[in-house]
């Protein structure tokens, strides 16, 4: 038999696994470019989608004879339907997310459910076509009996051919990325360098990966992340302790977007009292969520530890055993502060119990401590208004002066209301989850009108200090056309990005009102509230700058590695000038992305480390 004809035998064996393996690979394009919608910017992004996922698949598949002399029918339609499910699983991810699995935040679903909505709701009838392809080899492979029979050499070439084709993956994702790996926060231009297969598998290697940090940790790792954030600027203004000894009473403004400060729908406020609020307090109007997977804990783990919060999952999950200098050890140390949060879910909900512990709380006054009835409650639990009135009692009995966060709920997707706790009526966007988010939010303005009011009643308001910050977005992207829609607004990157800004508001009693409108986010708080009360911060481990005096053209970095400046946005890893959305040369953003990658890289190193138990 000739050399060729050797060679087309051999190669007929694999026929099976080829075309098993062609329809993956159309299914795996389909989805990174109409799911994904990852658009190839060059001829190195299209080869790129092209050949990622094509190693991965192979080696994979190859499961089905790599333990046996013949190729295994069943193995081959299990690795089949397991690949198609991984997929069809990130698509309905990402469909609500925007954003892709990770390790890390399967295993927090038993901390906070799954997906939001119903599953169902994110499927399309077109999902279907990602299945036909299965029922076909379901039939073809139950009908075909014999099998080709595989030589160990011919696996061991086969598995060859695979691992070059990832290693070749990965050296053109390199070439086109050079911060590939050091940037795994960066989700999209991973996928897109190295496909979701390998991705999978690079992510759940590096989460494992990363447990044993704190193993090999030392001191020393402290040092550079010590010298940096003490390089950092510490203007002192008239401002300076100018709330010394007062309580703190932080309200956490569940999802709550600053686009509904001073907005009317049909002539009426969403947030009368906060528009009030604004007037007589310090309002600072271009701070940006910088949560990820963690949601209100990241904005709570921000708050106190002036640390970002991981790129996958949320640290109140993953590392609630670590040492944190957190807000509440500052100001018992400082100023002898009592700490306390209010929050109407269950304690476990965030792994909150263990976590408070960490982050130095002395109490945590969670569902169980509140009188919660179905009357008195609606979608997560029990509702802004009873959750005040009867959190007054315990604040009552506080120790003072107290640092005390108060977590609200009820504006929390899908923003349920019963008519009667209506205060507005619905928005008529297109969009129902837009048009009943004003609807929760002006309840929710409602809550803090009358807390506000009670504390007055009980002589606390004069003695305190009150930070007001929405903890994220509400509006997530895939409803995001509706607040378009409301706001007049157009579809474009500038606008989305300024849609993820919060209001922050530090109202100090009978100190006069001011807009601030330098930017800033919510690692920023920390420095701010303990600048106002008059304690030096600086010698802490911790990111943030003071909102009064934050030095202009820091980057507001964002946890995929995208960020704000006063000139540049950069975003899903194209840079574009802020004052008017134009696209521009990458470089421009160079010098802010390596600050990015500095910040986020040492954060990270300090939680996955645990190195602050080294400065105890
Ligand atoms: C629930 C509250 C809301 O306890 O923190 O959760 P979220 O989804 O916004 O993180
Ligand atoms: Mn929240």
């Amino acid at each position: 038999m000739s050399k060729m004809k050797q060679m087309y035998l051999n190669l007929k064996k694999f026929k099976l696994i080829g075309i098993v393996l062609i329809l993956l690979w159309i299914k795996t394009l389909i989805v990174m470019l109409a799911g994904f919608n990852i658009t190839p910017h060059s001829l190195m992004d299209i080869c790129l989608l092209l050949i990622n996922s094509i190693g991965s698949l192979m080696i994979v598949l190859g499961v089905s004879f790599y333990f046996r002399k013949k190729i295994h029918a069943f193995t081959l339609f299990l690795m089949m339907v397991i690949i198609t499910g991984i997929l069809y699983a990130d698509l309905l991810y990402f469909r609500f997310y925007s954003d892709y699995v990770t390790l890390p935040i399967l295993f927090q679903f038993k901390n906070v459910g799954g997906i939001g909505p119903s599953t169902f709701e994110l499927m399309s009838p077109w999902d279907v076509l990602l299945f036909i392809d299965i029922l076909w080899a379901g039939w073809y492979l139950k009908k075909k009996r014999r099998m080709p029979s595989i030589k160990p050499r011919e696996k061991a070439t086969y598995l060859l051919a695979g691992t070059a084709v990832v290693m070749l993956t990965i050296l053109l994702g390199l070439i086109k990325s050079p911060y590939l790996f050091e940037e795994v926060y960066d989700r999209e231009q991973m996928v897109t360098a190295i496909g979701p297969f390998n991705y999978h598998l690079y992510d759940t290697g590096y989460a494992l990966g990363v447990n044993l940090n704190p193993l090999t940790a030392s001191r020393n790792d402290t040092s550079s992340p010590l010298k940096y954030t003490k390089s950092k600027e510490n203007e002192q203004t008239d401002l300076f302790g100018i709330a010394k000894g007062k309580n703190v009473i932080l309200i956490s403004m569940e999802s709550t977007q600053n686009f509904v400060i001073n907005k009317k729908i049909e002539g009426e406020e969403i947030t009368p009292f906060l528009n009030s609020l604004v007037d007589e307090s310090f309002y600072f109007n271009q701070i940006y969520d910088q949560t990820a997977q963690g949601k209100t804990s990241d904005s709570e783990f921000m708050i106190d530890t002036g640390l970002y919060p991981l790129a996958s999952g949320s640290v109140f999950v993953r590392n609630p055993d670590n040492v944190f200098k957190g807000m509440p050890h500052i100001l018992k140390e400082s100023g002898g502060y009592y700490s306390a949060v209010f929050h109407g879910n269950d304690a476990t909900f965030w792994n909150r119990n263990r976590m408070y512990d960490s982050l130095g709380y002395d109490r945590f006054f969670s569902k169980k401590d509140y009188e919660v009835t179905e009357e008195n409650s609606v979608n997560y639990g029990i509702k802004d208004i009873p959750f005040f009135d009867q959190s007054v009692s315990y604040l009552q009995d506080l120790p003072r002066p107290f640092y005390s966060r108060f977590i609200t709920l009820t504006n929390h997707f899908p923003f349920l209301l019963e008519e009667k706790d209506q205060f507005i009526s619905e928005a008529s966007t297109k969009v129902d989850v837009v048009n009943r988010y004003v609807t929760t939010v002006r309840y929710e303005d409602e809550a803090i009108k009358e807390f506000f009011g009670k504390l007055k009643e009980e002589g606390i308001y004069e003695d305190s200090i009150f930070v007001l910050y929405g903890d994220h977005y509400g509006i997530s992207e895939k409803y995001e056309p509706g607040v378009m829609e409301l706001l007049g607004m157009e579809d474009t990157t500038l606008n989305h990005v300024q849609l993820q800004q919060v209001p922050l508001i530090i109202h100090i009693p009978g100190t006069e009102g001011k807009t601030i409108t330098s930017i800033g986010g919510e690692v920023d708080i920390r420095p701010t509230i303990l600048h106002l009360l008059g304690i030096e911060s600086r010698e802490n481990l911790s990111f943030g700058h003071n909102l009064f005096t934050r030095v202009k053209n820091h980057p507001v970095i964002f946890r995929d590695g995208g960020f704000v400046t006063e000139k540049y946005i950069f975003k899903d890893n194209m840079c574009y000038r802020r004052k008017n959305g134009e696209a521009v040369m990458d470089n421009q953003c160079d010098s802010y992305k390596e600050i990015a990658r500095k910040e986020l890289g040492m954060s990270d190193d300090i939680i996955y480390g645990d190195l602050l138990r080294f400065l105890e």
